[in-house]
């Protein structure tokens, strides 16, 4: 759907004006306004309220220097952002990426997405999102240690439980959220819930490692029922990236039926024609911290190729996005199209280009939104919230059960909003009305802040 709207017209040319070199993020403000054209035409007090211009300006925007020494003893510096984006519905929650390529267009598209994917939880978070240009590709335990402490040295005075909860993206796992962790106990002599994905033995939930990728295969299915009138079973699937995502979307995947032929990183892709070995996976990317590429070197048949992007040349049923944004465009669409893919979910935020996705819509292909699709990490990051503050821990098994709810509400909201405004089986769509009703009345009542 495009913009015609005038009044979401104008509020994308402010946006455009004033952020005019921020790509990534008016892409992303540019998706979701123009799924709101019939909300707006159908709710005045909007318009009259200003609710889409509160929306697309962040609350706050933190930008700070992150000096480190470096194993040869050398001063570095990074820049790092968080952006507190939207409280309307709970403290701000969003993931902090440590990549190269973070500036103030990523974090604010992922940001912006954070607030409607949060919304579609269910639970009580508003949106955020931050991280730095750091690369913690070869460094040490140490320079990451460092790296992290001085990171929080700064990020400690803008966060707590119940002002801004940060957790894991890119580049942030379980071995950060500790040091950071670390550093903010000692900086404010609290012990409380102020980061999610915590190790198990200080306050971590169970299931938080899986629950995006579970998430994601979860979502899938209910898409594959309704849409597809289909499941898992038999089906082969392509899963781009290999980080925490993807190999718990690959594994759910395989425990669905699916065959999973097919991981990337930034470097190139593996082909295993007789189902990716996950063990061998887990070992090279969680354990040795190496490269996809090792795969081949280490099980028969496998083959390597450079270039990941042409991982969506490999003929499947169903492709899962996992490593980037805008990993996946027209011309991938179009091959993946040809080769007969039935369904399409996004476990990365906005894998799919604008382009891509207008190939899934137009083609009557279901596809799946990042911003509902991967909602299952942040809706167990909510759960962790709500263990901390009980202090109390679910069973895996318990979580495991409240995430698969949660996802199948995020896909039944989402479909009955693309059918209540007359977009049947449009997830993009539906996922971005279900998402901004529930944050627009929450600022309805708030009034003008
Ligand atoms: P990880 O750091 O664990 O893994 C990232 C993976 O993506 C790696 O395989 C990485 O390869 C690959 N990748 C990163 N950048 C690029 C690039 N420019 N081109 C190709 N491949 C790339 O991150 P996650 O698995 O946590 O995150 C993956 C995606 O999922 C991101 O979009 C993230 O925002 C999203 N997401 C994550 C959630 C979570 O709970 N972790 C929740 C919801 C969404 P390499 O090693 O070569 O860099
Ligand atoms: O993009 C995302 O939803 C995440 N990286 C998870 C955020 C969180 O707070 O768990």
């Amino acid at each position: 759907m495009s913009l015609k709207n005038e009044y979401l017209l104008s509020v994308y040319e402010t946006v455009k004006k004033r952020n005019g070199n921020e790509p990534e993020f008016l892409q992303a403000v540019e998706e979701v306004l123009s799924s709101l054209e019939p909300v707006v035409e159908r709710r005045p007090e909007i318009q009259e309220k200003g609710i889409v211009e509160r929306l697309v300006e962040p609350e706050r925007m933190i930008q700070f220097r992150v000096p480190w020494v470096d194993d040869n003893g050398k001063t570095q510096v990074n820049r790092a952002f968080r952006v507190e984006f939207n409280s309307a519905i709970g403290p701000y929650k969003g993931g902090l990426r440590l990549h190269p390529t973070v500036n103030a267009s990523v974090i604010k598209f992922l940001g912006f997405e954070q607030i409607f994917k949060n919304a579609l939880t269910s639970l009580p978070m508003g949106g955020g999102k931050g991280g730095s240009d750091f690369d913690p590709k070869g460094k040490s335990d140490g320079e990451i240690m460092r790296f992290c402490q001085s990171f929080m040295t700064e990020l400690y005075r803008h966060i707590g439980p119940d002002t801004d909860v940060p957790a894991g993206d890119i580049g942030v796992g379980g071995r950060e959220i500790g040091f950071m962790f670390g550093q903010y106990k000692r900086l404010t002599n609290t012990f409380t819930g102020v980061l999610t994905g915590k190790g198990l033995e200080y306050g971590g939930s169970l299931f938080r490692t899986q629950a995006t990728g579970y998430g994601l295969c979860y979502y899938t299915q209910e898409m594959l029922k309704h849409l597809c009138n289909t499941s898992f079973e038999g089906k082969t699937v392509v899963v781009s990236g290999s980080g925490n995502v993807a190999i718990y979307a690959a594994q759910k995947a395989m425990e669905l039926g699916a065959k999973v032929v097919a991981l990337s990183d930034s470097s190139g892709y593996v082909y295993d024609k007789d189902g990716i070995k996950l063990d061998v996976v887990k070992q090279i990317k969680e354990v040795e911290r190496a490269r996809i590429s090792e795969y081949a070197n280490r099980v028969s048949g496998a083959e390597y190729f450079d270039n990941c992007r042409n991982i969506w040349s490999i003929p499947c049923d169903v492709a899962l996005p996992c490593a980037t944004q805008n990993e996946l465009d027209e011309e991938a669409a179009k091959t993946l199209i040809k080769n007969g893919v039935m369904c399409v979910a996004e476990g990365a935020n906005m894998p799919c280009t604008q382009e891509a996705v207008a190939q899934w819509i137009e083609n009557k292909i279901p596809f799946g939104p990042g911003k509902a699709a991967n909602a299952g990490g942040v809706a167990c990051s909510g759960l962790e919230m709500s263990q901390n503050s009980m202090r109390y821990s679910w069973t895996f098994e318990e979580v495991d059960e409240k995430i698969h709810g949660i996802m199948k509400n995020i896909f039944a909201n989402g479909y009955a909003a693309s059918k209540e405004y007359g977009f049947d089986g449009n997830m993009v769509i539906g996922s971005n009305i279900a998402g901004f009703s529930k944050v627009c009345d929450a600022m309805l009542a708030q009034g003008i802040v």
